[in-house]
């Protein structure tokens, strides 16, 4: 028997001479030794093996990465800064995009649909997405299609989602990070989605060049959960859902819009905060939001404006490390840990006030370190 006819036999009731008309062959059974586990040893790749990885835009390699640069644990996190200074040269030639908008508003359709015309265009884009499936925002709700399933089919797409929950909206504290990991990667467009969740808005501000805010038309601001502070962060207001018996609708909202915006205070020094409308679905107007976004990097390229808000995000960046920092070697110190548990009690007991008790804590912590 030659090895074909080892897995597949006919069945005994099929004619010797049979044609091709009898398309039954069985499957040959297994034994048990074939489910024996396998041992499989699991080989983390190297610093060294990532770098390259990444640099030759290995998706899988760069997923990797990201899952290191976000992981809590101590080990990881060395491996994760010694691989991210590696990448830092490459970074920063990216445009950065970020989408916010009430869970429906369809920001991830837009995403996707403006994904594919920039990849069409000639780009490579990198999104980082909320994952809808995770508490928050519930997979289920309005039908929502954050899964992008034809723009992760391209080749020159990489998704990666974040969960929902928490107070981040979609933002992790390794959001910055995971920018660098992807431009390296040769990613020339950054998205990402946020969903307005605490100080998500204002965290993804301040990870980005260009800002903006996804509505429908015709629902009343309360209802999209929309702060009149939200607006003065972003860059455009666009009005999605502008197809079918929609479409009016929202390009009255959008000459609303255009002017109540002269009213309100812009994001962005030099530059009038802009409403559009399209439809992610049918992908109207797509074309033109991308026109409003490169014609704001030009204008913010020319006046210095982009060049200094990368510079500011960048020592803010460096800030917000020294605080995440602090705050974890705090939390994890040995004594701090044992410590905490008692001060708690004495406060509940009334035996101690919170003062005294932060000062304690943090006189231990920094004698110690010292
Ligand atoms: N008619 C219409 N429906 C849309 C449009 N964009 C999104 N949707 C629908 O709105 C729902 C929510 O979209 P989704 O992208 O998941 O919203 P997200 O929660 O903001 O990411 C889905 O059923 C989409 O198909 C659009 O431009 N026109
Ligand atoms: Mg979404």
């Amino acid at each position: 028997m030659n090895e074909k006819d080892q897995k597949y036999y006919k069945p005994d009731w099929q004619p010797e001479n049979a044609g091709e008309e009898f398309a039954i062959k069985v499957v040959k059974g297994k034994s048990k030794s074939d489910y024996e586990p396998q041992k499989f040893k699991s080989i983390e790749p190297s610093v060294e093996d990532l770098v390259e990885g990444v640099l030759k835009n290995n998706r899988t390699k760069l997923a990797k990465t990201i899952t290191l640069i976000e992981s809590n644990s101590e080990k990881h996190h060395q491996k994760a800064n010694e691989i991210l200074k590696r990448l830092l040269d490459y970074g920063g030639k990216s445009i950065r995009v970020g989408i916010t908008g009430v869970p429906g508003a369809g920001k991830s359709t837009l995403i996707e649909a403006l994904g594919i015309y920039l990849i069409q265009q000639g780009h490579k884009v990198a999104v980082l997405a909320v994952d809808p499936s995770s508490t928050l925002t519930r997979g289920s709700i309005l039908g929502d299609k954050t899964r992008m399933e034809k723009l992760s089919k391209e080749e020159n797409a990489f998704i990666r989602p974040s969960p929902s929950g928490g107070t981040l909206g979609g933002v992790t504290r390794k959001t910055r990070e995971t920018i660098t990991a992807c431009e390296a990667a040769g990613y020339d467009i950054i998205i990402i989605e946020t969903v307005g969740v605490g100080q998500s808005e204002v965290t993804v501000r301040s990870m980005v060049d260009f800002f903006m805010l996804i509505k429908i038309a015709g629902a009343g601001d309360e209802l999209q959960g929309i702060k009149k502070g939200i607006i003065e962060l972003a860059d455009s207001l666009v009005i999605n859902k502008a197809d079918g018996d929609n479409e009016i609708r929202a390009n009255i909202a959008k000459s609303e819009f255009s002017n109540a915006l002269h009213y309100l205070k812009p994001a962005t020094k030099g530059w009038q905060t802009k409403a559009v409308s399209c439809s992610a679905i049918t992908g109207k107007g797509i074309p033109e939001l991308w026109k409003v976004i490169l014609k704001f990097i030009e204008i913010t390229k020319t006046n210095g404006v982009f060049e200094k808000r990368r510079k500011d995000q960048l020592i803010n960046w460096a800030f917000s490390m020294i605080e995440d920092e602090l705050k974890e070697r705090f939390y994890h110190h040995k004594l701090i840990k044992e410590k905490i548990i008692l001060v708690k009690d004495e406060i509940l007991s009334g035996n101690k006030l919170p003062t005294q008790a932060v000062e304690e804590l943090l006189n231990i912590y920094f004698k110690q370190s010292i």
